[in-house]
């Protein structure tokens, strides 16, 4: 850990020095300081094209909209339509973890493909995706069919909407496709942007029967990895707020059908899941507030933000007493801990939301995030413009042709209008306008957009976190340069993360592993034999 002053434009400038002149342009834009909790934002270059031959972390369209945002619904069959590579390498990789139940249908541990070969890319293959659904439906009868298109479909240009359709109206159940090859859009972003338009399309208010409870919500962007969804619905019950649907970790086709009826929506992703919290707020005058459970500070002002929306003084009462009972587990925790990893710092590049909620578990245990950045978020993302009610959002944000406005969005959520809203906030409901990761990080810390493996061999030699937080394909070079390195995407084994009881599991792993002296004897190859392997830019 160095103590030395950081200058973050000295920083920079190393960073892109070996570039290409027009390269370095391009990626000094996509790099800036933090703004420290001031309003002065800088604007940061995102969610464009990776330039060509660099070595990215992002995944692709397909990815975005099946692997993320669909596949962790357990009871819909989630049909890649493709070669039988796309379905394969994306099975079971991401660690949504079900609990269906003893009677609840579970086709996660499933691989559906309709396994296209060269005759189905020469004569095109409509015939077998129809016969893929009908046999998924003769085996499996379940309650919602969807399909997901790979590369090769889109060049040869099967039509997979229209046998949806017409298998939806054979089988009786509700069958719908989405256009997700991987090559469209620049990231995972825009396949989280399909499944968001299909969704609120063909599920979300098909069921009109209304859900009981008091103080009603839906979480958008929780994907139960390491069971996090599994410990935020512990604490809600706590607290008697009833969760109808949580977009997608662990849920039912049955629960999105009805979740029109929740009088307010939390967004915990918003980068995967902002689509149909717009729609949903546009169609069904349901409002939609940002809430973040990883964290334990972060989890009891999340909750403080559910109950003072409700402005009901026993739901604020309960969850001042649920906190109350969880906060000294935690406090104990971070006394044992701290002292060990205060002061330690880390870098976190990952996805379009964690690398902004997980500072605050760093933060919980005295560390300072030295450098982050999210592989495919947005400007809002990264300057966290949101406001409650909403704000302007991308043009594109929007599927709005599709949607039919109901006439009375307030049939749904009779509770509150977006005016009100606006009086809640004015009587002090705490939002910030600008809670993004810039606003977040501090003037001597960097946002890195998109980052290149280059860039982040070179981040840690020069600024020597502690650990640094990322997914696979960076895990095992960075351990080889002798740096602890946790998955931030599947937790390697651990979690759950969020809620308390994911507060107490993180300070333990990170302790475990900041403190662990195995790194220190490790020698990288290059250390061991011979000279070091220089590559530069010509
Ligand atoms: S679970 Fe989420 S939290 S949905 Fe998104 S932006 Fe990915 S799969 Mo990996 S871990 Fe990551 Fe986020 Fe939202 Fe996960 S930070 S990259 S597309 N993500
Ligand atoms: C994806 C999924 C991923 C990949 C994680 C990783 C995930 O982007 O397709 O690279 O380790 O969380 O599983 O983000």
């Amino acid at each position: 850990m160095s103590s030395k002053p950081i200058n973050v434009e000295e920083i920079k400038k190393e960073l892109i020095a070996k570039m290409p002149t027009k390269v370095a342009r391009k990626r000094a834009k996509a790099i800036v300081p933090g703004a420290g909790g001031g309003e002065e934002i800088p604007e940061i270059q995102a969610n464009v094209r990776t330039i060509p031959g660099i070595i990215t972390q992002r995944g692709c369209t397909y990815a975005g909209c099946k692997g993320v945002v669909l596949g962790p619904s357990r009871d819909i069959v989630n049909l890649t339509h493709g070669p039988i590579g796309c379905g394969f390498y994306s099975w079971l990789t991401r660690r949504n973890e079900t609990d269906a139940g003893p009677d609840g249908d579970n086709f996660i541990p499933y691989c559906f493909s309709t396994d296209m070969t060269e005759h189905d890319i020469v004569f095109g293959g409509m015939k077998k995706l129809s016969a893929a659904i009908q046999e998924a439906y003769d085996n499996f009868h379940p309650k919602a069919i969807s399909v997901f298109s790979t590369c090769p479909v889109g060049l040869i240009g099967d039509d997979i909407h229209a046998v949806a359709r017409q298998m939806q109206e054979k089988l009786g159940i509700t069958v719908f496709a989405n256009s997700c090859e991987g090559y469209r859009g620049v990231s995972q972003s825009a396949g989280h942007h399909i499944a968001n338009n299909q969704i609120m399309k063909h599920i979300i208010g098909t069921n009109d029967t209304p859900v009981e409870g008091k103080y009603k919500i839906n979480i958008l962007g929780e994907y139960n990895i390491g069971g996090d969804a599994f410990e935020i619905e512990r604490i809600l019950e706590k607290c008697g707020i009833t969760l109808i649907s949580t977009f997608s970790g662990n849920s039912t086709v049955e629960s999105f059908r009805r979740a029109h009826f929740a009088d307010l929506n939390t967004v915990m992703c918003h980068r995967s899941l902002n689509y149909v919290a717009e729609m949903m707020e546009t169609k069904f005058g349901i409002p939609w507030i940002k809430v973040n459970f990883i964290g334990a500070h972060a989890t009891a002002k999340s909750l403080r933000r559910i109950a003072t929306y409700f402005e009901d003084q026993d739901l604020i009462d309960k969850v001042e007493q649920v906190i109350a009972e969880e906060m000294p587990a935690i406090e104990a925790t971070i006394k044992d801990i701290r002292p060990r990893t205060e002061g330690k710092t880390a870098m976190m590049f990952v996805g379009g939301s964690r690398a902004h909620h997980y500072q605050e578990l760093f933060g919980e245990l005295g560390m300072k995030v030295l450098c982050a950045g999210y592989e495919f978020a947005h400007r809002d993302d990264y300057e966290g413009r949101h406001v409650l009610p909403k704000i302007k959002v991308d043009a594109d944000s929007r599927n709005i042709e599709e949607l039919e406005v109901e006439k009375d969005a307030t049939r749904y959520n009779p509770r509150k209008t977006p005016e009100q809203l606006e009086a809640l906030k004015a009587k002090g409901v705490e939002v910030k306008d600008y809670d993004g990761m810039i606003g977040q990080m501090s003037k001597d810390a960097l946002i890195i957009d998109d980052i290149s493996q280059y860039e982040t061999e070179k981040i840690i030699e020069i600024m020597k976190p502690d650990i640094f937080c990322a997914g696979i394909k960076e895990k095992y070079i960075i351990q080889k340069m002798g740096m602890p390195m946790k998955q931030l995407h599947n937790y390697d084994i651990g979690g759950p993360y969020a809620g308390f009881v994911g507060a107490v599991n993180w300070y333990r792993d990170i302790d475990r592993m900041v403190n662990s002296k195995i790194w220190a004897l490790t020698k990288a190859p290059w250390q061991m034999e011979g000279p070091e392997l220089e590559a530069s830019y010509v």
